[in-house]
């Protein structure tokens, strides 16, 4: 009998195996179908963490410890069996009991679906924190929705986007729990009178529970996601009885509407009664579960600021502050300046944004109908606000204007980052320069208000899903160098390989595991796409949202740009390359699927032509997600970073490419400032403008068509873009002349200069790796436990809980 590191025999876990493929699915080893047997696999891992979750609830109950409350609209979780499975040490049990049973637990594997409930950055982010928080043994539950469908799943036809529905819970999801006995009554509508809400409609939020397991400890926290039910009494009898059965259920429908989809846009939407509706369903939700829970150990409302911190991504939940104001007035009946110091010392916020665009307003008039007792405490809230602004600013009616929470013109409207800020202890961004640009621009008057509730805290990612996870080559080669798996909770111990990189036969290894990342990239880029890369060529990568700010289109550009040289027969100096776009557009951001649809252009153009693809292939990976990113990361050499200075709040495919050896090319925007300080200037491939000069250029008055007329590769490169698919595409390039926003054509020069140089650095192959080593062996920092631990010091002051 085998006995693994949890002290399960395997032949114990098959044992189970086949009792749950009894017991929960009801059928036998013959007769199973291979959804049955991924099911009572996933039910096997997870009695097992279940074991190990009842353990931390019963060490939280005892100690009676101050709690994380992570409140987000999206978390982007990826795959839960591979990492339950490691997290669990239940992986060797597993492929011997499999393998037993003749089974392929790669297939297996195929069968377990991620939930992708978020957009992008935001939603991982919040899915990295939560494996943090539970790694550092950090009290915590994340709140959210559970959508019925997730972020939309992506093809292209004809080089266009097109959207289809990401049912994910199709066949049910074996990780969560449900509690349909637990569900909490949210209100819309109504009126109010005397300060009392009575609301005209009611929805039912039930929640499930996934577990969060930390990785090498023993807690299992949780994440608890509602949807949304109709109340029973919301089926019409009357209707129903008249025949007209559709109508019967039109409000079941319109309440169970609220939890349906995820609003596939990482910019605002703008007005839409239906994700108001969902913010406050997740916020009145989540409050209910966290006073609940408070009080399991707890009376009267001294003790809450002590034992709650609840943590608002963005401001998509911040609404929360409205209501536990309105709960703790309305429906615990305490005195204004006790509830909202009670409310000022439990929130505290992050913002992901520097584009005023996407800073969150809601129209007054559609609060009022929606949330009319949230409109009245919200005015009040303002009303206490702007008595303290006039003390600060005595006469300062400018100021006034600036801060309140209502925005007059052109439409009154409620700035959610200001109520956000006006209710929170702390605010903080999510890079150094994007905390900094925040007080000096975005939130200025804030910051000059109250600097002390400014903080950064600079992101990071879990290496347990970007190391261990999606690259299990690397990992071993760097736990062989380190002796042994401890780096994967204490990242800055990647500092140890630094020695390493002037190790030749070590450099022979970490090349040899790229070239086997990229052989498995290759593989599954050909049978997505067709196109065959080369696994000698240089993973040029470029993995994220797609956003005009981001520039894409930069990238699309230099690609260009090597169609004309190598044309020319100027290929002296060129590397060869497989340029790799992984990325979602906003099903309704036109500009952004324009530059989509000249990407999928291109690459059939130099794919389709030897003289080309000698040098240059190029494949547009569809349907970009957690586990693309598994895929991808370990494979890449080059990670395009490329976005206007001064955009990107902070990024973190950045950090995950650099953790997994990917030399950076990038501006000096957001997260990318503190990788090239760490790694080194010299190993960072650094163009472009910076945050302060493109904010000059364009006060001085930028005009594009002159770099046009002055740089006549940019040109060629430009008319191109006008030409190609007989002038389909022709808008980018006007757009480019007579717009560019984003700045493209000021930082084109420097871009293709940078990339020759890159194709320089690339010849040097030695070289080369001795800079990837060392990227990765400087990035430990860009770990998500440091972050947990900067937000712990900083701003929730929450001690660890490990199990007794
Ligand atoms: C989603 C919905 C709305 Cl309404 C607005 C924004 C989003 C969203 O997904 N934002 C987002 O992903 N922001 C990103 O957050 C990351 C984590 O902090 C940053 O790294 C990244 O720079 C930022 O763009």
């Amino acid at each position: 009998m085998t006995v693994a590191n949890d002290g399960v025999p395997a032949d114990e876990f098959e044992t189970d195996l086949l009792r749950n493929l009894a017991h929960q699915r009801g059928t036998t080893r013959q007769s199973a179908s291979a959804q049955d047997i991924y099911q009572a696999l996933a039910l096997t891992v997870r009695d097992r963490l279940v074991d190990r979750y009842v353990k931390t609830a019963a060490t939280y109950y005892e100690t009676n410890p101050r709690f994380v409350y992570y409140l987000s609209a999206e978390y982007m979780l990826g795959k839960q069996l591979p990492q339950n499975l490691l997290y669990s040490g239940l992986q060797n049990q597993a492929r011997d009991a499999l393998e037993k049973l003749g089974l392929d637990p790669a297939e297996l594997e195929d069968l377990d679906v991620e939930p992708g409930l978020g957009n992008g950055g935001l939603g991982r982010l919040a899915a990295c924190i939560l494996d943090a928080l539970a790694t550092e043994d950090i009290p915590a539950v994340g709140y959210g929705i559970r959508y019925d469908l997730g972020i939309f799943k992506q093809t292209f036809e004809d080089g266009a986007q097109v959207e289809r529905p990401d049912d994910w819970t199709f066949y049910g999801n074996p990780w969560e729990f449900a509690a349909p006995d637990d569900q909490q009554p949210v209100g819309f509508y109504g009126k109010v009178e005397d300060g009392k809400w009575t609301p005209d409609e009611i929805v039912l939020g039930e929640p499930s529970h996934m577990l969060v397991p930390g990785y090498g400890t023993q807690t299992v926290n949780l994440i608890r996601l509602w949807r949304a039910r109709a109340s029973r009494a919301s089926f019409d009898l009357s209707r129903f009885g008249e025949g007209r059965y559709g109508e019967a259920v039109d409000a079941i429908v319109r309440s169970e509407n609220i939890s349906k989809v995820l609003y596939p846009d990482d910019s605002t939407e703008l007005g839409r009664e239906l994700r108001l509706k969902q913010q406050h369903f997740l916020v009145t939700c989540a409050l209910r579960d966290i006073v609940r829970r408070y009080r399991l150990r707890n009376t009267g409302w001294d003790a809450f600021t002590e034992k709650v911190t609840i943590q608002l991504n963005d401001t998509h939940p911040v609404m929360a502050v409205a209501e536990l104001m309105r709960v703790l007035l309305d429906e615990e009946g305490l005195d204004w300046d006790r509830a909202w110091l009670i409310v000022r010392g439990t929130f505290a916020y992050t913002c992901h944004t520097l584009l005023p665009e996407a800073l969150e307003t809601w129209p007054v008039a559609l609060v009022e109908r929606l949330l009319p007792r949230h409109m009245e405490i919200i005015y009040l809230i303002n009303f206490h606000f702007l008595q303290e602004v006039e003390q600060a600013y005595p006469g300062d009616t400018g100021r006034l204007r600036e801060l309140s929470i209502i925005q007059e013109e052109p439409e009154r409207r409620v700035r959610m980052a200001h109520l956000a800020v006006v209710g929170a202890k702390a605010v903080n961004g999510v890079a150094e320069l994007h905390s900094k640009l925040l007080r000096e621009t975005t939130l200025r008057p804030f910051a000059e208000l109250w600097p002390e509730r400014f903080h950064n805290v600079t992101n990071g990612v879990s290496p347990r899903r970007f190391m261990l996870i999606a690259n299990p080559r690397l990992t071993g080669l760097i736990s062989s160098r380190l002796g042994d798996h401890d780096w994967l909770r204490d990242l800055d111990r990647l500092s140890e390989l630094e020695p390493a990189a002037d190790d030749s036969a070590f450099r022979d290894q970490w090349r040899e595991v790229k070239r086997a990342n990229r052989r498995d990239l290759a593989r599954y880029a050909r049978a997505v796409t067709g196109v065959a890369l080369d696994p000698d060529a240089m993973a040029d990568v470029m993995i994220k949202r797609f956003h005009e700010y981001k520039r894409q289109l930069l990238r699309v550009m230099h690609v260009i740009t090597l169609i004309h040289r190598i044309r020319r027969g100027e290929t002296a100096g060129l590397v060869p390359r497989s340029v790799i776009f992984g990325g979602k557009a906003a099903p309704g951001y036109y500009a952004a699927k324009r530059i989509m649809r000249l990407a999928n252009a291109v690459a059939d153009v130099v794919n389709g032509d030897q003289q080309l693809s000698a040098y240059v292939r190029m494949a547009f990976l569809p349907n970009y997600n957690v586990s693309g990113a598994e895929l991808i990361i370990p494979a890449a050499d080059l990670s395009e970073q490329i976005s206007l200075a001064g955009k990107e709040a902070s990024g973190t495919s950045n950090m995950k490419l650099a953790l997994n050896g990917a030399l950076t090319i990038g501006t000096l925007d957001g997260a990318n400032v503190e990788i090239r300080d760490r790694v080194g200037a010299d190993n960072f491939f650094l163009f472009g403008l910076d945050a302060g000069q493109a904010v000059a250029l364009k006060q001085a008055g930028y005009r594009p068509r002159s770099w046009y007329e002055a740089d006549w590769e940019l040109r060629e490169t430009i008319d191109f873009i006008a030409t190609i698919d007989g002038g389909a595409l022709r808008e980018v390039a006007d757009d480019l002349l007579n717009r560019d926003e984003y700045l493209t054509l000021a930082d084109y020069r420097a871009y293709i200069e940078c990339q020759d140089e890159v194709a320089h650095a690339w010849e040097d192959r030695d070289a080369w790796t001795r800079m990837s080593i060392l990227n990765a062996a400087r990035s430990g920092f860009f770990s998500a436990d440091r972050t947990v631990r900067d937000y712990g010091r900083e701003i929730w002051h929450t001690p660890a809980v490990p199990e007794a």
